[in-house]
């Protein structure tokens, strides 16, 4: 009596089952990356990453209304997360983003200079972590106050700061990092007219950000991307 089911003979790589077959041919499952149904916000740079990096990921977009399921099984209770097999699970858009700026090129190799390109990750983090209480306001003029006093102070501050680490057109110069993908969606946040109160072209009289974002949406994969999913 066979202990092998009935199988195919001889045996080859093309009939052994995948666990079989050992690692270098059980083909990987792609990464996911979950996060928030709409182009913008924490997720969006990562996606664009990982476009632009040409990798095929699993783009799984939740309704809002199935958040408060998931929350509590993320690891900061916040999206973006990433999964990748074999490995735990990656939280913090920052923390995503240098990861695949290194396994595929969008982070300097130089680790200094890597450095210096996730301050410019942590200081949009900061601008969005500015920004993001007022968001909370349900009162409108106390709203609009807010925003005034960010408009004043706060976010040209910012744009001013951040046009130092821009060596034109990227931050990097003449290649692009995934700090380039930050500061592009942060500008988007702005351009959409999603923040009330907030003027769509805050930003436009920063010529170094103007000519980073139009650098970062020539890119021919961005571009696409941004055809396929951008409302
Ligand atoms: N520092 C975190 C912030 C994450 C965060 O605040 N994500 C927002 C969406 S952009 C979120 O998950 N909000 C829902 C919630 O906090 O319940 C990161 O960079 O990933």
């Amino acid at each position: 009596m066979s202990l092998r089911p009935e199988r195919d003979w001889p045996i080859t790589s093309a009939n052994l089952t995948p666990r079989e077959a050992g690692p270098r041919t059980w083909a990987m499952a792609k990464p996911k990356l979950t996060y928030f149904d709409f182009p913008g916000g924490r997720g969006e740079d990562v996606r664009m990453a990982f476009a632009l990096a040409e990798v095929d990921f699993e783009d799984k977009r939740i309704a809002g209304s199935d958040w408060r399921q998931l929350k509590e099984s993320t690891p900061f209770g916040a999206l973006p997360i990433l999964e990748v097999e074999g490995r735990p699970t990656l939280a913090q858009s920052n923390a995503i983003l240098v990861w695949i700026g290194t396994e595929h090129g969008l982070l300097p190799k130089d680790t200094w200079e890597a450095a210096r390109h996730v301050s410019v990750l942590e200081s949009v983090e900061e601008l969005r972590a500015t920004i993001d209480p007022s968001g909370r306001l349900e009162d409108d003029d106390a709203k609009r106050q807010a925003r005034q006093a960010l408009c004043d102070g706060p976010i040209p501050r910012w744009a001013k700061q951040i046009e130092q680490q821009i060596r034109g057109p990227f931050v990097g110069g003449e290649a692009i990092s995934v700090a380039d993908l930050k500061i592009f969606t942060a500008m988007n946040w702005f351009r959409r007219g999603v923040l009330d109160h907030i003027p769509t072209d805050i930003l436009d009289g920063h010529s170094k950000l103007t000519a980073l974002h139009t650098a970062v949406a020539s890119q021919p994969r961005i571009a696409a991307w941004r055809e396929r999913f951008a409302r």
